[in-house]
């Protein structure tokens, strides 16, 4: 899953794909391109930044990055696009233009959005967070992060299920980053088969992430050989979709996985 920001302030590539202060379609597009050229099944479409500290931004904005870029991939390029929000207006919006996936990193608790994400009849990937991406860093706190982020999930399955959604359509991710510690986020990396035993298919997104940062002391343009390093981790741990901005190394590094993967069953 290749990470496309429609934002001014993304984290890691903050405003590379703004010209004269506007979202410029064409360089996103020639992003996207070389995406999918590189082995992205899937692109995820953000259009509000949901790093650490990031301030929220009005419906209104969300939807005019993100419609047109959606609209346009999903005319364009044979890849599954992912439409990265909380607001329900902008899941069905974005339904209505071609996404073929909904990624909420609030798992669907906004008013409306587990209605929105029903009847958009998509796929649906439920994140957890602890907080708001104001103020998720300040203390993250868990008795047993694993056990609590499994039962939070949990838990939004079970009222994605009420409301009629099927299992088949839910994808799970546990978060990195998302008000969490280095020693919570490597204790999730290291027990992520727990989660995947739950038996809905994993996204994990670590790439260029302050873990990084923190742990080696690496700048955001450092983080690629530690970012590929727990891409493959994450695999190896039964993570089905790794999200990333680095698409081409990313999918050389599993592609190494794979081949050995596929020796162990000659
Ligand atoms: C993610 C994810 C996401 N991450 C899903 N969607 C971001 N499903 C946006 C840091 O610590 O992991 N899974 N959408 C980006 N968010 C962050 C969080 C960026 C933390 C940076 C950090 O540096």
């Amino acid at each position: 899953m290749g990470v496309i920001n429609t934002t001014p302030d993304s984290f890691s590539d903050g405003g590379t794909l703004y010209s004269r202060s506007r979202l410029d379609i064409d360089r996103a597009m020639v992003r996207a391109h070389e995406m999918v050229e590189a082995g992205a099944a899937i692109l995820d479409i953000g259009g509000e930044s949901t790093r650490p500290g990031a301030q929220p931004v009005t419906t209104g904005e969300e939807m005019d990055r993100v419609l047109p870029l959606v609209e346009r991939i999903a005319a364009e390029l044979a890849v599954v696009v992912s439409v990265d929000t909380s607001s329900p207006d902008v899941m069905c919006a974005a339904a209505g233009a071609g996404a073929g996936m909904i990624n909420d990193v609030r798992a669907l608790s906004r008013a409306g959005a587990l209605e929105a994400a029903a009847s958009s009849g998509l796929p649906i990937c439920l994140m957890h967070m602890q907080g708001e991406p104001d103020n998720m860093q300040r203390a993250p706190q868990y008795v047993d992060v694993v056990t609590q982020v499994r039962e939070f999930l949990l838990d939004r399955v079970a009222a994605c299920e009420r409301l009629g959604i099927v299992r088949e359509r839910l994808l799970l991710d546990p978060g990195f980053g998302f008000g969490k510690t280095v020693s919570h986020n490597l204790q999730l990396l290291r027990d992520l088969p727990q989660l995947a035993a739950m038996g809905f298919p994993l996204v994990v997104g670590l790439s260029r992430k302050s873990i990084i940062g923190k742990l080696l002391g690496r700048d955001i343009g450092e983080r690629l050989p530690a970012s590929l390093a727990l891409a493959v981790m994450a695999v190896e741990r039964g993570a089905m979709i790794i999200r990333a901005h680095d698409v081409a190394a990313t999918a050389d590094a599993i592609a190494m996985w794979s081949a050995l993967q596929e020796l162990g069953e000659l």
